[in-house]
């Protein structure tokens, strides 16, 4: 099977910058992290550990519950360094916006002039880094950093290799989604090969949920609204609804006969944020580029400033002028 990323020239300036320039990393990712965006930042550093260069991983957010069983989760530092930082790895991110602090990644840019590596597998990526490796065709940066760690035969352990198996699952829906291909099926062999404890991260990612859980979701069903002419469904979450260790939209989904879905969920500070899901044909990544979201054209996210009701309203009006 051929290797999929055809800038070799560019594998081999990270290989050279990582191995004989980087003494001090800093990796991220996106905010509100999911377990692509953790489990790769987490693998990352399992690599740079072997080779001993100094490198944190940086998330101001809290994690949700099911990341918290990663390995090595509770190495992640809750602040940015403030000691010079040489190197930035920016992971599952299409741009500087999408980290939680963008203030303080910038001023670190301003003040240190790392070298910035930007890994990811989003379409509307800036390539705002030094060394861009952005691959829309891959399934998650989890199997992204699979296919780079192996071209470049660094050492994948088995801790590394769960964290990059728990990143494919995550962002395939569990091997389910469009984005699955031969190639990522053969990642995820190699990745059990080399000692992912897959059974055991599926139990306590999928399978160890909160009763809590289940009453979002109980809420959720109450307040769904289906279009069953235009097939469109969304549902609506009050800022009182309990916290879940499941996406609403990953259970709304699952409905027939609806194509695209969206989750409003109200949030601190006057935002309401949105989850958009398609399955198939409706770009939910253009239509929430308009509110000055993003995503992939099957997967999107938006947040906005206004009630729950408000947004709500906008938003459906839109779609419905759309679909
Ligand atoms: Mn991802």
């Amino acid at each position: 099977m051929p290797f999929p990323i055809s800038e070799q020239e560019t594998l081999e300036t990270l290989k050279s910058w990582v191995r004989s320039q980087a003494q001090s990393i800093l990796i991220t990712g996106h905010k509100d992290p999911d377990i692509d965006a953790i489990g790769s930042c987490i693998a990352f550093k399992k690599v740079l550990d072997t080779f001993a260069i100094p490198n944190i991983v940086w998330f101001e957010d809290s994690l949700e519950t099911y990341a918290t069983h990663l390995p090595s989760s509770n190495q992640i530092k809750k602040t940015i360094p403030t000691y010079p930082i040489d190197t930035l790895i920016i992971l599952d991110s299409p741009h500087l916006g999408r980290i939680r602090n963008q203030a303080a990644i910038e001023s670190l840019i301003q003040r240190f002039k790392p070298m910035v590596i930007n890994i990811d597998h989003h379409p509307d990526n800036t390539l705002f880094g030094n060394i861009n490796i952005v691959k829309p065709g891959i399934s998650s940066v989890g199997e992204l950093l699979f296919h780079i760690f192996s071209y470049l035969n660094w050492p994948i352990s088995s801790e590394t290799a769960s964290c990059l198996y728990a990143a494919i699952s995550f962002d395939t829906g569990r091997f389910l989604f469009s984005n699955v291909t031969e190639r990522t099926f053969l990642s995820a062999s190699k990745l059990l090969r080399a000692g992912a404890k897959a059974y055991e991260l599926s139990q306590k990612m999928y399978e160890n949920k909160t009763l809590q859980t289940f009453d979002l979701i109980q809420i959720a069903l109450s307040r769904m609204v289906i279009d069953n002419k235009k097939r469109f469904a969304y549902t609506t979450l009050p800022i009182d609804a309990p916290e879940g260790e499941m996406k609403v939209i990953d259970f709304i989904r699952q409905l027939g006969g609806i194509d695209v879905f969206v989750v409003f969920s109200e949030s601190k500070n006057g935002e309401v944020k949105l989850n958009l899901r398609s399955k198939g044909g409706f770009n939910v990544s253009k239509f929430a580029a308009q509110f000055g979201g993003g995503g992939h054209a099957l997967a999107a996210g938006i947040t906005m400033q206004g009630t729950l009701e408000e947004v709500t309203q906008t938003i459906i009006q839109q779609l419905d002028q759309c679909l």
